[in-house]
């Protein structure tokens, strides 16, 4: 399995944003609960946790974007499942929204995590998204780093 190193990690303090996609919902819900997992286990506290819901992964842009500037969150776990159909719609929407959250991590001082999962198949969505490989728990713990990052002075 590929996954990533981290350190211990400390999120007492920190407010984080989840926004999540409603569309695939059964691969979106498992990678949000294991992203609240992620950040309860590394001690951020319930009350600190925005999640909010949109309808598909095209609107999670402005839902990161909406925690941002009204939670004042100090990192955003952006949360959905794009599956490849038969036209095009796939194509625009991945690329949109990789560029709308890259685009937030460059003009916000607000990081922001790429948890958009692109996949051929619903079971290659189903196998990043349960269990063991369930991506949502990374995805909290990059949060975590990021926002210690961001409010890091003189390091
Ligand atoms: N949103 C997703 O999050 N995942 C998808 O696989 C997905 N497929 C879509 C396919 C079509 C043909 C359309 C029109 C929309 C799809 N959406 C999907 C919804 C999209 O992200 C957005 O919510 C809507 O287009 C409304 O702006």
């Amino acid at each position: 399995m590929k996954e990533i190193h981290f350190e211990k990690i400390e999120g007492k303090g920190l407010k984080i944003g989840i926004v999540v996609a409603r569309w695939n919902s059964a691969v979106t819900y498992p990678l949000r609960d294991a992203c609240i997992k992620a950040l309860e286990d590394a001690g951020v506290e319930t009350d600190h946790v925005f999640v909010q819901d949109v309808p598909g992964s095209y609107e999670v842009v402005y839902g990161a974007k909406h925690l941002i500037e009204q939670k004042h969150v100090d990192a955003v776990v952006a949360i959905g499942c794009l599956i490849k159909g038969e036209t095009m719609h796939f194509e625009y929407i991945a690329e949109a929204v990789s560029q709308g959250l890259m685009t937030l991590n460059t003009d916000t001082s607000v990081p922001v995590i790429f948890g958009v999962l692109t996949c051929l198949t619903e079971e290659q969505a189903t196998a990043r998204s349960k269990g063991e490989n369930n991506h949502g728990y990374a995805w909290g713990q990059s949060a975590i780093e990021m926002a210690n990052l961001k409010n890091a002075k003189n390091q």
